[in-house]
């Protein structure tokens, strides 16, 4: 494998794993729901992020917890749009968590720089199209459906080759509606339609993820349930709370960096932005570039 790190077109050249800080306008995120959920409280901390490392900012305004019900798009919007602005107007370079193309369409008129959908361009017709207008990068994650009945869907012989066959068709999809190859990323969308076993396989099949699909990858492990399954010392043992993972999720930063992943979302920005420094280091000196 090609040990050099990935570049998106659109997007800066990092020389090692990037860093994306998770910055969740929702009253009810998975992890970190309810704490940032007015407009100057979220872009402070987006700004924060920045301070402690992250290289991009991911603003999204829908939880995609399992069982999370959809928000309307206007309530995205207003949740969205002034985060995008304020932090876009620092020169911070912004993703945007969302599966609405308007909501993708109207984020990179604000300022975002690229679009993030967990639904791979599944959930809304519209959003290929419009991220192809738009020429921005576009994360194309994997996913079985809405968070709603995504856990009923958890079921794989094989769930790297599955994995890697349903993100292959909708890369697919996105060039075919117009989206250039080399803006395109991939995510395994550890947590989404997958068991603990599952998204453990994934992290340990990133390699494979890499260099069949041929594009640079994503990995959001932060906080997810399958750290916590992993930190429970027993079967039957109660997980630690999210806020608690961060750990957890700086040691998976640090696995996915070293298999090459382009960059990682995570919530706790410090750690990760540490583990990434010190990939790089270890490979320069891999090298004998150090
Ligand atoms: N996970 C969440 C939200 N957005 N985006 C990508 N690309 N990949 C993910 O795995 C992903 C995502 C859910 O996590 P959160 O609600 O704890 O932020």
């Amino acid at each position: 494998m090609n040990a050099s790190c990935d570049q998106v077109a659109g997007l800066p050249p990092w020389d090692r794993c990037a860093v994306m800080g998770v910055v969740n306008v929702t009253p009810d995120s998975f992890s970190d729901g309810g704490r940032w959920f007015d407009t100057q409280t979220a872009i402070k901390r987006g700004l924060g992020l920045v301070t402690e490392g992250a290289d991009l900012v991911d603003v999204g305004g829908e939880s995609t917890r399992p069982g999370a019900p959809r928000v309307d798009e206007d309530e995205e919007l207003r949740r969205v749009l002034p985060v995008v602005r304020g932090l876009a107007a620092e020169g911070v370079p912004i993703s945007v968590d969302t599966m609405r193309a308007n909501v993708a369409a109207r984020a990179l008129e604000a300022g975002a720089v690229l679009v993030n959908d967990v639904s791979g361009g599944q959930a809304d017709p519209g959003m290929v199209p419009a991220v192809a207008a738009a020429g921005a990068p576009f994360v194309v994650m994997h996913w079985r459906g809405q968070s709603i009945d995504m856990n009923n869907r958890a079921v794989y012989t094989d769930v790297v080759t599955e994995v890697v066959a349903e993100l292959r068709e909708w890369a697919e999809r996105a060039v075919d509606g117009g989206i250039a190859p080399e803006r395109i990323v991939i995510d395994p969308g550890l947590g989404f339609a997958k068991r603990a076993e599952h998204d453990l396989a994934l992290v340990a099949g990133l390699r494979r993820l890499r260099a069949e699909l041929g594009r640079p990858v994503l990995v959001a492990a932060s906080r997810k349930r399958f750290l916590g399954r992993v930190l429970a010392d027993a079967e039957d043992a109660t997980p630690p709370p999210a806020r608690e993972r961060d750990a957890a999720t700086a040691a998976v930063t640090a696995l996915a960096a070293r298999e090459g992943a382009w960059a990682v979302r995570v919530h706790e920005v410090r750690a990760s932005a540490d583990a990434v420094r010190v990939v790089r280091a270890v490979r320069r000196a891999e090298s004998g570039a150090a």
